[in-house]
């Protein structure tokens, strides 16, 4: 069987390479050339668990080109950012692989959509596209299956968690179904396209409202000078209760973002932007914080500990951390940025004592493990003020060193 891959980034690359590495001949296509020599020397473009690993396994395989070709399924892969000031999706680029896709289309064919669309998406935007090929749905295969992983975890997520395939018909599923079967160990559910669009979206938001709520629980505590972290471990222990955890806003690809999605064509949703708003305002609610802790410093330094969207990965993609910057560099705070998972940053990053060193208070945005490890009787301060906005560290560690740590709510203001 071949399989041509439509997008190579952090879920079309695992993908392709899964693949290929339980018996697939892989194309793998992406519009960026030098990513495509960079993948065909042998090397990858970011770090996830098993990757090199599962890169090793696929070789022979598995080659990176920029057009597709002639293939058995097609399965596409490539972002749908959103517009970031009307809110709507931008699917230029789902409905680019699907107009190179079009012209290697023949009968039988599959096309499955991995990336998150609207819902609809499928039936109004994508399958009139690859008709263009002279070839009607139900003579190729259509199916959608949303993706699930989590980065940090994508390869044992892409494999262990159960999955959605939505099919045009009854034989684009159960086409759909075979081929994830050969690597995803997880229980596959059918159903058909547009519900599989909005489960997916349905996922994502319910992580979005609730980490609005555990952001608006955080506000509500600090009001009642109560600490929000032990009310969540109270409420917790309640058999159907779940909070989860306050923090600095929510980064990343697709809980930033695939909300949006659902309120574009809707006049009906409010919590859904709701929660959104709320996560989106918490880089000014430690802004309000710093700024309360830093008011009687002049010309004040601000580190920032930790730039990635979560802990123990790389990706700074719709990090909390750019608007915190942004927001206090407005303000005229002076910024430093260490971060030991990131590569790439707008900011120059710097390791901890440097970026210590002179300041007047760290904010830690990221739950990066290894800040757990750091030693406060290192850092070289002006003045010794923490934020913790993570509720991550060791406070006694920190405060017998001279440091007056402040959690996100935990009700001292
Ligand atoms: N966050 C909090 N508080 C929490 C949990 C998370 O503030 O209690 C923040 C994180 O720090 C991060 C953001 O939310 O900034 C999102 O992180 P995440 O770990 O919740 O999710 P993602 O974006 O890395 O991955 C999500 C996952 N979706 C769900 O858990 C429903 C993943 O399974 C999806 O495959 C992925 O989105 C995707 O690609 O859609």
């Amino acid at each position: 069987m071949k399989i041509c891959v439509m997008g190579l980034g952090y879920i079309g690359l695992p993908t392709a390479l899964l693949f290929a590495a339980h018996g697939a001949n892989v194309v793998g296509v992406d519009v960026k050339q030098s990513l495509v020599d960079y993948l065909n020397h042998g090397n990858l473009p970011f770090k996830e668990p098993g990757l090199e690993d599962l890169y090793r396994e696929a070789r022979g395989r598995f080659c990176a080109r920029t057009e597709p070709e002639a293939a058995d399924v097609f399965l596409i892969a490539v972002p749908t950012p959103l517009d970031p000031a009307t809110k709507v999706s931008n699917l230029s680029y789902v409905k680019k692989a699907a107009d190179m896709i079009a012209p290697h289309l023949a009968r039988g064919n599959l096309v499955i959509l991995e990336s998150t669309v609207p819902p609809g998406t499928s039936e109004r935007v994508i399958i009139p596209r690859l008709e263009k090929s002279g070839v009607a749905v139900g003579d190729f295969l259509y199916a959608h299956c949303p993706e699930r992983a989590i980065p940090g975890q994508t390869l044992q997520e892409m494999a262990g968690n159960c999955r959605i395939i939505g099919g045009y018909d009854r034989d684009s599923t159960d086409q759909a179904t075979s081929i994830y079967r050969t690597f995803v160990r997880g229980q596959i559910y059918q159903t058909d396209t547009r519900t599989a669009e909005f489960v997916k979206l349905m996922e994502n938001t319910c992580r979005d409202v609730n980490i609005a709520l555990a952001n608006e629980f955080a506000q509500l505590a600090e009001e009642c000078g109560i600490n929000v972290w032990e009310a969540i471990t109270l409420a917790n222990k309640h058999p159907r209760v779940t909070v989860l955890n306050p923090g600095p806003g929510v980064g990343g690809h697709c809980i930033a973002i695939d909300p949006w999605f659902l309120t574009e064509n809707s006049t009906r949703c409010r919590m859904v932007s709701t929660a959104r708003e709320i996560n989106d305002s918490m880089p000014n609610y430690v802004l309000h914080v710093t700024r309360s802790l830093l008011s009687g410093i002049r010309n004040p330094t601000i580190s920032i500990f930790g730039v990635a969207y979560k802990g123990n990965i790389s990706d700074t993609r719709e990090s909390p951390a750019f608007k915190f910057i942004q927001l206090a560099e407005n303000e005229g705070y002076s910024i430093r940025c260490h971060d030991p998972h990131v590569v790439e940053f707008p900011h120059p990053l710097m390791d901890a004592v440097n970026a210590a060193a002179g300041s007047d208070c760290i904010v830690f945005l990221t739950d990066h493990d290894c800040f757990r490890m750091i030693e406060p009787a290192t850092l070289r301060m002006r003045t010794k003020f923490v934020i913790d906005a993570r509720n991550i560290l060791d406070h006694e560690k920190w405060t017998d060193q001279g440091f007056a740590v402040r959690i996100l709510g935990d009700g001292s203001s």
